[in-house]
Order: structure tokens, then sequence, then C-alpha cells
């Protein structure tokens, strides 16, 4: 079984509130089609966050549909399946998934419920996560705001049921494992985990999405120079995200290639560098002096004009320019390369006097934000502004909240 596992597309993304990235993800998505032509993967999986946001705009689901319809037109014996993540509205993917199943590609946007009686209605209900290819079977989870093993194992041991011949299993799921790198998600106590003990055994790759980085779990950082890579069965991998979703993301990006030669047999892994269209850049680097005065950044940023087609810029200065109109300065010179250099507003101010802490906000970047999945560990950061404000009873209320959410779901089946 071959597969092409990608995630975290994060389509209709705007960097800065400003710059679309569409060519970005054109370029991306020229690459995928290559790799699919060329290594003719059995499915191509893209694990959760496919939108940016729940609500994208009409002009990003059109891109979103055209780009797929062509996908699957270019190679319509390949499989794709689909997942959302947490930046995903699972109703809104779960809903155009009777419409894209009519050309044989599956889009999963609501998780497993969990059922007590093993009967009929559970049985359906664990063949909706299940995709059967000639080759191998699919088990697609998408993001679950708590990842429940009984569910889980209950699916993967339909698919063993169902499995007759003995052929690979690949699992797909949105979270932070325990044991990953979390680079650029800010703070890693800040990341809910689940430990791969709760998603259940029988697969033989594990295909992640969530954490931007491509990694192994268990195994060290990808190694650049080391293109392919071969494990015993099981293996949980992240394929990284499409783009750099952030500049704190500046490690290469990569589609993982997938061969499996039998359930409980070996999994080879190849690493198919991403070429990104706009690269991330610190001027001056952070290894030079920082710029203090507007002289020096017109001089930094024309010089980058000069020298680059196109990139996304971050500023290096001393906190001696604090008074200088940056966006009077930049916004004027990169308009010029018709934006093909973009501006990234988030200056690194070096030699910043000490202010008194205790006033300070806790500063959160906007990617630890976004890829928080549990509004306590907002609170948590924030409780000292909340002087009143009692966490081991919020925690309770919250517990109590969830639950009650969580039997009213189900009721039914
Ligand atoms: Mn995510």
């Amino acid at each position: 079984m071959r597969i092409l596992h990608t995630a975290d597309l994060h389509l209709g993304q705007i960097m800065y509130h400003y710059y679309e990235r569409v060519d970005e993800h054109e370029h991306f998505f020229a690459q995928l089609k290559e790799w699919c032509a060329q290594y003719k993967p059995d499915a191509l999986l893209v694990s959760g966050d496919v939108f940016d946001i729940p609500q994208p705009s009409a002009a990003v689901k059109e891109y979103f549909n055209r780009t797929f319809v062509q996908i699957h037109r270019q190679f319509p014996d390949m499989s794709i399946v689909i997942t959302a993540g947490n930046h995903d509205s699972a109703s809104r993917i779960e809903a155009d998934r009777s419409v894209w199943g009519l050309s044989g590609v599956t889009l999963i946007g609501h998780a497993p419920k969990e059922f007590i009686a093993e009967d009929d209605c559970a049985t359906a209900e664990y063949d909706r996560f299940i995709v059967e290819l000639p080759t191998g079977f699919i088990v697609a989870i998408p993001f679950m705001v708590n990842v429940r093993r009984a569910v889980l194992q209950a699916i993967l041991d339909r698919v063993d049921e169902r499995n007759i011949n003995g052929l690979p299993v690949v699992m797909m799921a949105h979270s932070a494992i325990a044991g990953g790198d979390f680079l650029g998600h800010g703070e890693i106590g800040n990341i809910k985990t689940t430990s791969k003990d709760d998603i259940g055994t029988g697969y033989d790759y594990l295909a992640l999405g969530h954490i931007h980085r491509p990694q192994t779990i268990g195994m060290p950082i990808d190694d650049e120079s080391q293109k392919q890579s071969c494990y015993p069965s099981p293996v949980i991998r992240y394929s990284g995200s499409a783009l750099h979703v952030s500049c704190d993301e500046q490690y290469p990006h990569s589609v993982s290639l997938v061969d499996i030669d039998q359930h409980g047999g070996i999994v080879s892994i190849t690493r198919l560098r991403i070429d990104e269209l706009r690269h991330f850049y610190i001027i001056p680097s952070l290894e030079q002096k920082p710029a203090s005065t507007s002289d020096e950044v017109i001089t930094v940023l024309n010089e980058f004009c000069r020298s680059h087609e196109r990139g996304y810029l971050r500023l290096n200065l001393d906190y001696d320019a604090e008074k200088i109109n940056l966006q009077q300065i930049v916004y004027p010179i990169l308009e010029a390369t018709g934006n093909e250099v973009r501006y990234n507003p988030n200056v690194i101010w070096q030699n910043r006097p000490e202010k008194d802490s205790a006033n300070n906000i806790p500063a959160f970047q906007m990617t630890e934000i976004q890829q928080m999945t549990n509004p306590l560990d907002f609170v948590r950061k924030t409780i000292n502004r909340y002087p009143g404000l009692d966490p081991d009873s919020l925690e309770s209320d919250f517990a109590e909240i969830e639950n009650e959410i969580y039997n009213s779901e189900n009721i039914n089946c």
C-alpha cells in the first residue's frame, strides 16, 4: 500500500491580517500533483486543518473545490481522504461529505461517538470512518476534543474483523501526541497532548496532523541528508504543514510518501521536500547589528528587495528605533515589489529596557492561541489578572459542561 500523507493546509490563511497566500498554496499543489503523477499513490491523505478558519470565505471554498476536483480528475484511481482539524468546522466539512462522496473523495468532519452497546448501530457508526481500498484500509479520524480510546479501539477492532487478507492499516488523526517536538507552537505547557496509548492499537501507520514540523514520534527530528527511512510497524508520524504557517517555522517542510508491505510489516517513509514560494527572513540578520535609524531601515529594505524576488520580512531593530514610524517607511518600499516582498509587523526589538513585569499582560503569540485546544490553558496563563477567580472551581465547572455536551451528543445514534 502506498499513500501520500500531508496535513495542515490552512487554506485561506491571511498573513499579518493583510496578505493572501493563494499563490503559495498554488505552488504547493503544483508539487503535490507532480508527486501524485510520479509515485502513483493509492491514496492522498490530508490529516486536518484544511482551512485556516472554521468559516472560510466563498472564494476560499471555491479554491478548495476547484483544487481537489482537479486532483481527482487528474488521478481518478487515487483515493482522496480529507479530515477536519481543530481549525475546521466539523459540521461544515461533514455537510459536504455526501457530495464529495459521489466522486470517491472522502470528507470526514464529525468525530466518532462512543457506543456502549455492541449492536448493528455501533458497527454502522464505526464503518463511517473506514475507507477500504484494494490495497489496504484507512481509518479516518478527524480532530477530537477529547480522544477516547474505547471508541478508537472499537473502530480498529472493526477493521481487524474486516481485514481478512492482512492488508496494511493506516489511521489518520489530528492531535498533539506526547513526545513530539512542538517548536513554533508556543510553550509546550499550552498544548494539550494525547498519549499514543489513547489512540488504540492495530494500525501500521498513524498519519497525524496538527503539529507543523515533520517528524516521526520516538525518532530523532528528520535528518535532511537522509530522504528515506524504514521502520517496523507501527509508525506514528506528522507529515508537517504544507506551508510555513508562521515565521517560527524555519525548519524544512515536506510531504510523506509511505509504503507498507503488509499488516504488521515494514513501513518505509520517503520525505518529499516542499519548495516554498515565499521564505521568512529577518533583516538585518540576528548575527548582524540591529538597525537603529530610519536611514538604516530604508537601506536594509532596499538591499533586500534588490537581491530577493519575494519573501516575508521581519525587522531586527534596536530599541532606539522605537519612535520611527515604520509603517510609513516600510509599506511604500514593499508595495513597489507588487507585494511580492511582504512585511511581518512583529518587530524583533533588541536592547529593550526592563519593564515592571508585575503589570505586564502575558504575551501570547497568535500561533499559540490558534493551536490552543483547551480554553483552560488560556485561563491558567492569565490567572494573575483575575484575583477573585478560583481556578479549581473553574476547572470543575468546565468538566461539568463538557460532560453535559458529551452526554447530549450520545443520546441518539
Ligand atoms: Mn491543528
